[in-house]
Formats: C-alpha cells, structure tokens, sequence
C-alpha cells in the first residue's frame, strides 16, 4: 500500500524555512511543511493546504523536485512523499499547533534533529537539482537501505 506525502521548503538563498514539528509523525524534528493527499486531491493543492494549515502563509509557484519512497522495516506500507520548493510566499509564518517555523541559514541546517535521510538529498535540493529515491529505515529509523538519483524531469 503506499501512501502519499507533501513536504515544502521554502528556499530563499541563503536560508530555508523549515518547522518544528509538535506533534504526530515525526514530532521534535525539524522538517519541511505538509501531511496527507486526501483521495482525490491534486498533489500540489494539498502541498499548498498544508503549508496554509501548519504555518498561515499562502504559496503560489510551487515546483515539484524530488519523490522519495520510505519504508519501514516489518510495514508493508510505502510513504511516497513529493518535495516541492518555492522562492516566495504571502503572509507571516505563524506558529500553530503542528509547527514553529524558522529560518535557517543554509550552512547551519540542523541535520542531527532532522530526517537521517535529508542529509543526503538537501544538496541537491539547495543547488537545484531534481531527484528520486528510495530509503528503508530500521529499528529507530536507521537508514538500512538508500538509493538516490539525480533526473531531468520529475
Ligand atoms: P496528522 O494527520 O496531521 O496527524 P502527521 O502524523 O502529523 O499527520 P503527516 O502525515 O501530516 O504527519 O506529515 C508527515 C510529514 O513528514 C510530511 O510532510 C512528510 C514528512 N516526512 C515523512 N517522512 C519523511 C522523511 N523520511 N524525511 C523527511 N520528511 C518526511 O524529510
């Protein structure tokens, strides 16, 4: 069964925006903004609810640039979650009771309290790049298994 995920960053060189998640999947990690495609919706609407939802800024140019499919050792189930980036927003980010989001210069990402699997994709998010991948996660989400390519197209 697979599952499908959003995550956003807002890129504005040289800093990203990314959020303390509060609660629920991935709680106490700094992360990208999104959750769940409800049946039916379009990818990229439910990207831009999310970030609406989990911090009050409205983003318009979306741009799709990495699928990545995680598994879990013992679960049959496959998040697939669809990263998109965008350059600009309207609104002020906005604490909520999902997120705190924050800046963060791109020389100071807080990889040891992200995703273990960020740390291999953020470079070639930040310069650019479009890819996909696949990662299996162990017992307190080792990494077990990874691959990652660089595509032209997503
Ligand atoms: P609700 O329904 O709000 O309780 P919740 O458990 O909060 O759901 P969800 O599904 O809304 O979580 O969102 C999970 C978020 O985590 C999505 O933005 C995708 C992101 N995510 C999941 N696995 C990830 C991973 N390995 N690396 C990463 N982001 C990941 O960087």
């Amino acid at each position: 069964m697979k599952k499908l995920l959003t995550l956003c960053i807002i890129y504005q060189h040289p800093k990203i925006l990314l959020g303390m998640k509060k609660r629920g999947f991935g709680a106490g990690r700094w992360n990208g903004f999104g959750g769940k495609v409800y049946d039916g919706e379009v990818i990229e609407d439910a990207a831009k609810r999310e970030i609406q939802e989990e911090m009050g800024i409205k983003v318009e140019n979306l741009d799709k640039v990495g699928i990545i499919d995680f598994e879990f050792k013992g679960n049959p189930e496959i998040l697939q979650v669809h990263i998109f980036k965008s350059d600009n927003f309207s609104g002020e980010p906005t604490e909520s009771e999902e997120m705190k989001p924050q800046w963060f210069h791109i020389d100071g990402i807080p990889f040891k309290e992200m995703w273990p699997d960020d740390i291999y994709w953020m470079p070639l998010f930040l310069s650019g790049k479009r890819f996909k991948g696949k990662f299996l996660f162990g017992e307190s989400d080792i990494i077990l298994e990874q691959e990652l390519v660089e595509v032209k197209e997503i």
